[in-house]
């Protein structure tokens, strides 16, 4: 009876425990800027959410079953007093055997079923491709490629590129294609859509890239994550995905889709920095122009550049978050990139570096200019910061993030400068031999 009694007690503190650690509002679970599983915002990933919690409570009522067993035997039947006589000894139970192994195997074969049943809503389903988003993992960062035939047209779909900001209408089904430019990467948006693996080769090895889908049902900001272990920066591979009501991404994306013009005031900062970003940065960079005499350029790589690529920077000034969603996009944040990247990201394939002050201010100067209109891109800030790794004291002064809200304009580049020099963490050699060094 004692034994029974302790059992029952010692199961049901289990179930306690195990449901509040299961309940979306408890501190487990964190705040609602936390990208729980939980706190879902589309159909596959509630209906994910509802696997989870189901397969999760069958565990429970099992472990409580297994445990309450184990308990009640061992307490029960324990040797209570040097006299009490040995127990008889059985051996084989066919009956036992044969409900032992066939209640398990029901189990497994109904998860089975309810996870089978999962992953065809979520991978299966053939969902318009009005638009499709195709998600390149890069160490360490994502891009993004849209092409969107809601607002294009069914044979030329409006396209845009941009990185570690997905923007995207709610209430529309966003089909996202997974590629890789070098290792296996993975997509993952938890509010949004389950993990799914960017395989290298899949564009041109003709098997065909993973995919997602997800309708987004309420707008915000959604953290995402890559998911697989990716080198150094697998934790500084972040991204967000900033569902808005159509209109407001569709003024976003038809923005964004404008090529925008290059710097033709040769006097200008904005001119130099072109010509600067023309010359080092287009080693790993694209940027999308329109030239002096009309026409696209695209400034892409150049011949013989290194096989590394950073993200496309024409619009880097209208994204939240660079470097994989590291550090906010503020001129201070960016001033300290540029002097150093490998300072704030170390072991970043970002490899060189712009120490000359007044070269780093004209470059940020220049694609500043590129950026499109506040009012434009109002609603994405809106949503809200994304969230930043908060634990890289170590890693510079704005390693931290927060340290910036405050801050942006003019104020901190000296501050960062001088940061610059008394880490002094590497040879600042003349940035043609830096150059030459990544190729
Ligand atoms: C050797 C190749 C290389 C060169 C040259 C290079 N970059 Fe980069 N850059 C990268 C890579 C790779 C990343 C991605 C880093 C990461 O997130 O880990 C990056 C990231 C960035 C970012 C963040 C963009 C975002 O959206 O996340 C900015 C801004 C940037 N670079 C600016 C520049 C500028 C300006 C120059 C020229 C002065 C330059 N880079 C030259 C490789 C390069
Ligand atoms: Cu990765």
């Amino acid at each position: 009876m004692v034994a029974l009694g302790a059992a029952l007690v010692v199961g049901l503190a289990l179930v306690g425990l195990l449901a509040f650690a299961a309940t979306p509002s408890s501190a487990l679970f964190g705040t609602a800027r936390t990208p729980s599983l939980s706190r879902t915002a589309s159909d596959v990933a509630a209906d994910l959410n509802t696997l989870y919690n189901r397969v999760t409570w069958i565990a429970i009522v099992i472990f409580v079953l297994v445990q309450g067993a184990i308990l009640y035997a061992a307490l029960g039947f324990r040797r209570k007093s040097e006299d009490d006589p040995e127990p008889v000894q059985t051996h084989g139970n066919n009956t036992l055997e044969v409900i032992w192994t066939v209640i398990p195997s029901l189990i497994v074969l109904g998860l089975a079923f309810l996870s089978y049943r999962e992953m065809r809503a979520e991978y299966v389903t053939e969902v318009p491709d009005d638009l499709v988003i195709t998600a390149t993992g890069y160490r360490w960062y994502w891009a993004f490629d849209y092409a969107d035939k809601t607002l294009g047209a069914p044979s030329a779909p409006l396209t845009l590129t941009t990185a570690t900001e997905l923007v995207i209408p709610v209430n529309r089904p966003v089909k996202v294609l997974i590629d890789s430019q070098d290792v296996i990467h993975s997509f993952w948006v938890p509010q949004l859509a389950g993990k799914r693996d960017a395989v290298p080769g899949a564009r041109d090895g003709g098997y065909g890239m993973n995919s997602v889908w997800f309708e987004a049902d309420t707008p915000g900001r959604y953290e995402g994550q890559c998911a697989e272990l990716c080198g150094t920066w697998h934790s500084g591979m972040r991204f967000s995905v900033v569902a808005l009501p159509e209109a407001e991404y569709a003024a976003w994306a038809r923005a964004m889709a404008v090529v925008p013009k290059a710097p033709t005031d040769a006097a200008s900062p904005e001119f130099a920095g072109f010509t600067t970003a023309k010359a080092v940065c287009g080693a790993c960079h694209m940027l999308d122009l329109v030239g002096p005499g009309g026409g696209v350029v695209t400034e892409t790589l150049q011949a013989g550049g290194s096989q590394t690529r950073g993200p496309n920077l024409t619009r880097v000034a209208s994204r939240s978050h660079f470097a994989g969603g590291m550090f906010e996009t503020t001129d201070a944040n960016l001033h300290s990139w540029l002097a150093d990247p490998q300072a704030l990201k170390p072991g970043t394939l970002m490899s060189v570096n712009l120490p000359d002050p007044k070269a780093a201010a004209d470059v940020i100067a220049f694609l500043k200019s590129l950026a499109i209109d506040a009012a434009v891109l109002a609603p994405v800030r809106a949503a809200g910061p994304q969230i930043v790794p908060n634990d890289l004291d170590g890693l510079g002064e704005i390693g931290g993030g927060a340290a910036d809200e405050h801050g942006g304009d003019g104020a901190h580049e000296d501050e960062a400068e001088g940061e610059h020099d008394a880490r002094a963490p590497r040879d600042d050699t003349h940035l043609a031999s830096t150059l030459e060094r990544t190729r």
